[in-house]
């Protein structure tokens, strides 16, 4: 392999992709409408799904860029029932707190044509689920890693993470039960991690119905200058 010395530091030669304007097209429109078919789904299959997929799925999110290229991220991969059982209870709890006291009328307003509510039974019919921490700083050999914008890596790297999951023909609900930070005593993370999402994956139902939503036209979405 090719290698260069820069400022003290050995970097590869890159292999920039082969291809013309004309496939340039071809790729870029196949993948926005494979994207485009992507919906949330919450509702699922409990068809059990090969760990290797999650783990693909998993390695594709750590794909993503970050800050400083710390990879300020954890995956926690759950499929123990008993770990759903908690995680949907004490979801669920903060969740009815929510919907009942804590969201103004114009949020559970703006809800009602996603047919939202406090109960999450999700939770616990995902074949998995998927808890993203953010790292907010690092540890290594018990030294304190600065970490720069991590919430903007965690939350690359979740799209990635949302996009892979829908390319292995699976769906998932980005979910982020509020106030979330249950999810470090039940999964003992440490404090230097902060949970981030909560992503049920699986099958989905056989027969599901998803709301009627449309997404922005270009036009509302872009500007070219
Ligand atoms: N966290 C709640 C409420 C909720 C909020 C938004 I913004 C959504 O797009 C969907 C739901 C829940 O999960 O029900």
């Amino acid at each position: 392999m090719e290698k260069r010395i820069i400022e003290g530091f050995e970097h590869i030669r890159y292999e920039r992709p082969q291809i013309t304007p004309e496939e340039m097209i071809e790729k870029s429109r196949d993948f926005y409408l494979e994207i485009d078919r992507r919906r949330t789904v919450r509702e699922f299959d409990p068809r059990p799904i090969p760990i290797e997929v999650m783990e693909n799925i998993i390695l594709t999110a750590g794909t993503a860029p970050s800050g400083a290229h710390k990879q300020p991220w954890t995956f926690c991969l759950i499929s123990d029932p008993e770990i759903k059982r908690k995680i949907r209870q004490a979801a669920e709890e903060e969740e009815k707190i929510s919907y009942s006291t804590r969201m103004p009328d114009t949020w559970k307003d703006d809800l009602k044509p996603l047919g939202t509510n406090w109960e999450k039974p999700f939770l616990e019919e995902a074949p998995y689920l998927i808890v993203v921490f953010k790292q907010s700083f690092g540890m290594e050999n018990g030294e304190k890693v600065q970490h720069y914008y991590v919430s903007e890596s965690v939350g690359i790297a979740c799209g990635f993470l949302i996009a892979a999951i829908h390319h292995a023909g699976l769906v998932a609900v980005t979910h982020t039960p509020s106030p979330m930070n249950f999810l470090t005593k039940i999964l003992q993370r440490p404090a230097s991690e902060k949970p981030y999402i909560l992503i049920p994956v699986g099958y989905a139902k056989e027969e599901t119905f998803v709301p009627d939503i449309h997404r922005k036209p270009l036009e509302n979405i872009l500007k070219i200058f």
